[in-house]
């Protein structure tokens, strides 16, 4: 058996092969069937003509509609006209399952396309965001192995609240209360300790109401933590990251990004140092393109898209107001308004990837700032204990994932970068 990359790749003209697959397009002219086949790997012309095949293996050639599964045997030949430029001649065509009408047919729209999720992921552009995504995810594990970050499994249901409580997923937990994690942070916090560096890819959820192109109410999250490790560290091994994800997408999957209409090219030229802008300088910068922006905006899509329209490589914004981020983070001595943090941003408009920051390590601090916001102290004791016990400088983020493929596979919103996207609208299928 071969996958049709392997029959498109290689010089195999002449040559006998077996292909197993679905019927992507078909159509028949006379004595011939076109079927054009695909499998996990792509895509390519299978002419069936009568006479060629056993009767009964045409006549099924004949009516089987598109999504039919079928294995056929046959040889390779040039045809210019085919899709990739070869095709094959059929000696078999069995059909292994027969098709009902598909009820997905070109032009549909969003939302029927989001109810036949389960049909439509089938589809070539599914496909390819699926492997260019597996291919980035890789490319971050690889990268963290090689500099000897251990990957570890932290809860989901937890009872903390690291970033805004107000998108807080709330679950029956026994005879409890808890909630679906947003964030893996103050469980990689507390790993620290015992291996200095880790991460962990998990699931993270926010109960986002508002429905924007680039929010998810389930997404994968790809965090990390290390001890002795300052700000700017933090943002060294964001861009080291970022390049080799990108450069192992690129690797492996160049003609899934062309079918996406990415050009390669574009994301091989990207590597360290990416641009550090200053909050500050964000606003004056936002401010000389009119927008109506002051000390303590929050940068929103539209504000961050200003940004980096322009740009060709990622840029850090650092040091933000303390009162638009989480407690956590370590106040900046140089400008005490500020965090030591950063939001990594994504070019071409497409906004933050990564959010990440040394941590604050005075617990006074981080006390007042959980009873000013009423939080339940008793949930948050364990956290305070990593201070109390050895604390050490340290610093993380969390880069989503369906953000990064949104950008690199160049999508207009975030729900086609994951299989089954979970929004305010919907859970089915
Ligand atoms: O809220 S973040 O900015 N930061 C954290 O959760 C930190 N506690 C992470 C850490 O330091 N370990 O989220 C991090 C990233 C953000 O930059 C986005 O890329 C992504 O997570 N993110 C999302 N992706 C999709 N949908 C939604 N709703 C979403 N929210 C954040």
């Amino acid at each position: 058996m071969s996958s049709i990359k392997q029959v498109l790749s290689k010089d195999m003209v002449g040559k006998k092969v077996q292909l197993r697959g679905w019927i992507y397009r078909t159509r028949s002219s006379g004595g011939i069937v076109f079927a054009v086949l695909r499998d996990a790997t792509g895509i390519i012309q299978v002419t069936v003509k009568k006479g060629n095949v056993p009767d009964h293996d045409f006549e099924d050639a004949a009516k089987a509609a598109i999504e039919s599964s079928v294995m056929i045997e046959g040889e390779v030949a040039e045809d210019k006209r085919a899709p990739g430029g070869f095709e094959v001649r059929a000696s078999r065509f069995t059909v292994v399952g027969f098709s009902e009408p598909f009820p997905i047919t070109e032009y549909q729209s969003t939302e029927l396309l989001l109810d036949q999720r389960h049909l439509w992921i089938r589809s070539r552009e599914q496909n390819a965001v699926a492997k260019v995504k597996a291919a980035l995810l890789k490319g971050a594990r690889d990268w963290f192995h090689e500099n000897d970050y251990v990957e570890v499994t932290p809860p989901i249901v937890t009872a903390v609240a690291p970033e805004d409580s107000t998108t807080l997923f709330q679950i029956k937990y026994f005879d409890r209360i808890a909630y679906l994690s947003q964030s893996a942070q103050f469980y990689l916090e507390s790993l620290i300790f015992s291996l200095e560096k880790v991460y962990s890819l998990t699931p993270s959820f926010r109960a986002e109401k508002s429905r924007t192109p680039r929010h998810l109410a389930e997404y994968w999250h790809m965090e990390m933590e290390a001890a002795w490790m300052d700000n700017e560290g933090n943002m060294e091994v964001q861009e080291q990251l970022v390049t080799a994800m990108l450069q192992n997408a690129v690797k492996e999957c160049p003609m899934e990004l062309q079918l996406l209409k990415r050009d390669p090219a574009t994301l091989r030229k990207i590597e360290p140092p990416f641009e550090r802008m200053k909050y500050q300088e964000a606003m004056d910068y936002l401010q000389s393109k009119g927008q109506d922006v002051r000390w303590g905006s929050d940068l929103g899509a539209i504000e961050e898209r200003t940004i980096t329209v322009d740009k060709q490589l990622p840029v850090f914004i650092v040091n933000y107001p303390k009162e638009l981020k989480p407690f956590y983070m370590k106040e900046n001595p140089e400008d005490p308004r500020t965090y030591k943090n950063s939001d990594l941003l994504a070019p071409e408009g497409y906004g933050e990837i990564i959010g990440g920051s040394e941590r604050e390590t005075d617990n006074a601090r981080m006390i007042a700032w959980l009873e000013e916001k009423g939080e339940n102290m008793d949930n948050y004791k364990w956290y305070l204990d990593l201070r109390k016990y050895g604390s050490v400088p340290h610093s993380g983020f969390g880069l989503g994932i369906e953000r990064i493929v949104t950008w690199v596979c160049k999508l207009d919103h975030i729900r086609d970068a994951i299989p089954y996207p979970r929004t305010v609208a919907r859970v089915y299928p």
